[in-house]
């Protein structure tokens, strides 16, 4: 691990220099967050420089912005193995490292896990202090200020370092974010570091400083966090080591909550990276001398998902829709720059997202919820109570559905089959490739009875388009692609096109299947099932298997006394690493030649 306590602040300096190239050599090979983690690095470095990773918590909010500590951690030498499969993880993960005290993946999460330390360190009177590294972004999520409301209470010792870069992903949403940019602009920000320097030196060396001092001297600045009961100094240069550490120091001492405001700059230290923070927040490999990515983007669902809705919505005024903090990743962005007064983004803020919607749609519009598979989890109890209870026809457009590659754990979409299908009124379905997308797109808009869900996957299906005819969806209603008495491979969504490419591969090998779409999870076309003579049933789709398609369809042979042989490949109850597509389902034998071959051997 490298020893940092002992350097002085232009070893540092050289540090962070040295870091940044790491990083920037790294993520431009192998892709990966690049302008957050960029802009973190000298509050890391002050992190390990003030306090003791080997005993003192340090938790990265997302963490998506923790390379340096990663770097900092005995992960040099690998680092080069990011987000590969195999490699170091792109989050903190305790099972990668002991210096990683914490999962993350998603947001907003880190101030009640410190308040939980806090008070676990209490409980065990132990000498040690949580420290926060948490992004503006992440501050417009509810669960900070359930958070900082307990914590402010207790007044446990917690050091919060905002690093406010005035991003999210895209540009930061709503009122908190607005009045960190006014603490900006505020006297103690200019005249800040000539008091600090002048307050330190009027210090006598050996003075134990008391914390009603320290409270004095600061302003009241982020009256908003006092009021929370918390200590509040800032904003500082998240970029001056000199700063960082002298501040990280008193925050320390003070033996109370408090939150350092930090301001950064998003990208520093790659010029390319600097004012375009949005493009570089994730990027895929890229020319670190041009900055041009060096694959063109190919055509992925969000697209087509995004043109569709673009469409209706020009031709319908009652069309809504939201995003939590994703407009690029979720298509949202371009209906919101055209409809800007009826596609918003509402920050972090999944619960908020969905409970909002099912009013819209109680008050007859037809709302659309653009989401990831995995943070739609954070909204679930929202789905429940505020809109499947009340049945109203919120649409819930699911994006990164299956196995979403380099993110990982944290992120995979496979419990929202299970998660969803066990809701009453909710209306499950999938398409299987870009054109059906549209025609999912298009039922969701056509369909009022209910709520409803459809989900796709992140880039492009694993079926070409025209390989079979494309129909409406028809509520409940599954489609036979390919006839066969004996053998069915049942598809769901993007496991359609899977169930494809073991059909032909069994056809090289003698064997003839047929196909089905299930097209519908919920309701369930019971009468197409009933008609398959096929007595060997195997189940494809991209979910897990507890919960998922396999146990239904079991449930549904039991329930009406047929006689069928049924084997899921769903993704087994285990947490799903990270790496490409191919190669996680390869080590999962869940590939298309696992699948096939796992088939011959059961025939
Ligand atoms: C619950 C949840 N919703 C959405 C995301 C996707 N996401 C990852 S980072 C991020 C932006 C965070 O912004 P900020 O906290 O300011 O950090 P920065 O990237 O600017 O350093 C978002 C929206 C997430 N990780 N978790």
């Amino acid at each position: 691990m490298t020893d940092i306590k002992t350097m002085n602040i232009k070893e540092l300096q050289d540090l962070a220099k040295k870091i940044r190239e790491k990083i920037l050599l790294t993520v431009s090979q192998k892709g990966g967050h690049l302008s957050s983690t960029l802009g973190a690095v000298d509050l890391i470095i002050g992190m390990h420089y003030v306090f003791d990773v080997k005993k003192d918590p340090f938790i990265f909010d997302v963490s998506h912005q923790a390379y340096a500590h990663k770097l900092l951690t005995d992960r040099w030498d690998r680092f080069d193995t990011l987000r590969q499969f195999g490699g170091i993880s792109g989050y903190t993960k305790p099972a990668e490292s002991e210096y990683d005290y914490f999962v993350a993946g998603h947001s907003s999460t880190s101030i009640s896990i410190a308040v939980g330390a806090a008070k676990a360190i209490k409980l065990k009177k132990e000498n040690r202090i949580p420290v926060v590294l948490i992004g503006d972004g992440a501050m417009s999520a509810g669960m900070v200020y359930e958070a900082l409301n307990e914590l402010g209470y207790l007044k446990l010792p917690v050091v919060i370092i905002l690093n406010d870069n005035e991003m999210s992903i895209g540009k930061p949403i709503g009122a908190i974010s607005k009045y960190l940019t006014k603490l900006k602009a505020g006297k103690f920000y200019q005249g800040f570091k000539e008091k600090f320097k002048t307050f330190l030196n009027s210090m006598p060396k050996d003075i134990k400083f008391t914390a009603k001092k320290i409270e004095e001297f600061f302003s009241v600045n982020g009256i908003f966090f006092e009021e929370f009961g918390l200590e509040y100094i800032g904003p500082i240069n998240g970029h001056n080591l000199e700063e960082i550490i002298e501040t990280l120091k008193i925050a320390k001492m003070l033996k109370k909550p408090v939150i350092i405001h930090a301001k950064t700059i998003k990208g520093k230290g790659y010029k390319q990276a600097e004012g375009y923070y949005e493009h570089w927040h994730g990027v895929s490999p890229f020319d670190l001398k041009t900055g041009k990515p060096l694959k063109e983007p190919t055509m992925s669902a969000t697209k087509v998902f995004s043109k569709k809705l673009l469409e209706l919505a020009s031709r319908d005024e009652k069309i809504v829709g939201v995003t939590a903090a994703m407009p690029s990743g979720t298509g949202m962005k371009d209906l919101m720059s055209e409809f800007p007064e009826r596609f918003w983004d509402v920050g972090i803020a999944e619960q908020h997202a969905v409970t909002s919607m099912a009013t819209l749609a109680k008050e007859g519009f037809k709302p659309f919820v653009a989401i990831y598979s995995t943070f739609l989890q954070r909204g679930y109890d929202q789905v429940i109570h505020d809109v499947c209870i009340g049945n109203f026809p919120v649409r819930f457009a699911i994006d990164r559905a299956g196995i979403v590659g380099a993110d990982g754990e944290t992120h995979q979409g496979v419990f929202d089959v299970g998660y969803l299908r066990i809701v009453p009124n909710m209306v499950l379905f999938a398409p299987r490739d870009f054109e059906t997308l549209k025609k999912a797109v298009e039922f969701a808009y056509i369909y009022e009875k209910s709520p409803c869900a459809f989900r796709y996957p992140r880039g492009a299906f694993e079926l070409d388009d025209g390989i079979f005819e494309v129909k409406d969806f028809e509520l409940g209603k599954a489609e036979i692609l390919i006839e066969n008495k004996k053998i069915m491979l049942i598809g769901y969504g993007n496991g359609v096109g899977k169930a494809y490419k073991v059909w032909k591969i069994l056809k090289q090998n003698g064997i003839d299947a047929g196909i089905v779409d299930l097209r519908f999870v919920k309701p369930l076309d019971e009468e197409l099932l009933k008609t398959i003579e096929a007595d060997k049933w195997y189940v494809i789709s991209d979910n897990a298997k507890k919960g998922g398609i396999g146990e239904m369809l079991a449930g549904f042979v039991e329930e009406n006394n047929l006689n069928k042989y049924i084997k899921s490949f769903e993704y087994p109850d285990e947490f799903i690493p990270h790496g490409s597509v191919k190669e996680v389902e390869k080590f999962l034998k869940k590939d298309e030649e696992s699948i096939a071959k796992e088939i011959i051997k059961d025939l």
